[in-house]
């Protein structure tokens, strides 16, 4: 039986819980992120990080990671491509996801789930849509080079990490022009007619739907990881960063 340990707000979690419905693997879940499994995911990932996968006595850490473990120990309906080239194209998306498109959107996010009386810091909203229009291009650019809707033929490691970063644009306040990028607005289109996706965005939903009263998970202190911290600073938000670090309200991984 496979353990996954998991968290229904995380994108990272979501992404390797599509994998595991797409691939038809049963597992049971933790949700490692409340109070009372603290230490048990500790155990399994010093860095106090979901998700992680425990299949026998394997423990895997980190999204992609796991998912490409899932594709190599159960190869039926692969989610990475096969296809070399392409695998490498599938893999810069996921990075790009990731690392940026992620630190983005839980930057700019704080402020609808963490218990937080003040406000964001001028501008920062801002300067998320410029980045996230960036990316949107380039991702306009790389979906135009293959076949639609799903670039690798079937829903792949592409559809499931930027399903729910996709999926959180709007209710975060974000756009994504259609005539700017109509190439990847039908992608995102296509992802919601899949069931895999419409799963995840009810298990979501059920999700965020308990989080104004549920106190079982830390909303004071914000997890502040690399690439969400990177963002920050690039983008000159550092001495609001400090003034957090100052207040006592950060906690780092491990
Ligand atoms: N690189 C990791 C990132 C995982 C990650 O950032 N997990 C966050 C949730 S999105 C986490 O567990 N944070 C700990 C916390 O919020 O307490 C992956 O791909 O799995």
């Amino acid at each position: 039986m496979l353990t996954f340990f998991t968290n229904g707000f995380s994108p990272f979690a979501r992404k390797v819980a599509m994998a595991l419905e797409y691939k038809g693997l049963s597992h049971e879940t933790v949700d490692g992120l409340t109070h009372a499994n603290r230490e048990r995911l500790i155990k399994v990932n010093p860095r106090a990080e979901v998700p992680v996968l425990i299949d026998g006595d394997v423990t895997v850490v980190n999204s992609s990671d796991i998912v490409d473990y899932l594709d190599r120990r159960y190869p039926d309906r692969p989610v990475y491509p096969v296809d070399l080239r392409a695998r490498v194209e599938a893999r810069a998306l996921e990075r790009l996801a990731d690392v940026r498109v992620d630190a983005i959107l839980l930057d700019c996010s704080i402020w609808t789930w963490a218990d937080r009386k003040d406000q964001p810091p001028p501008g920062l909203k801002e300067a998320g849509q410029r980045d996230l229009d960036t990316i949107f291009a380039r991702l306009e650019e790389t979906l135009g080079r293959y076949p639609a809707p799903f670039p690798f033929g079937h829903l792949s490691i592409a559809e499931i990490t930027y399903w729910p970063h996709l999926a959180a644009l709007r209710p975060l306040g974000f756009t994504m022009d259609q005539t700017k990028f109509p190439r990847l607005s039908e992608w995102f289109a296509a992802m919601r007619r899949e069931k895999v996706c419409q799963d995840d965005g009810k298990r979501t939903a059920d999700f965020l739907r308990t989080i104004p009263t549920n106190t079982s998970f830390e909303r004071e202190k914000i997890f502040w990881r690399g690439d969400r911290v990177e963002w920050l600073l690039a983008r000159g938000f550092h001495d609001w960063f400090m003034g957090e670090i100052k207040a006592g309200r950060v906690l780092w991984p491990d």
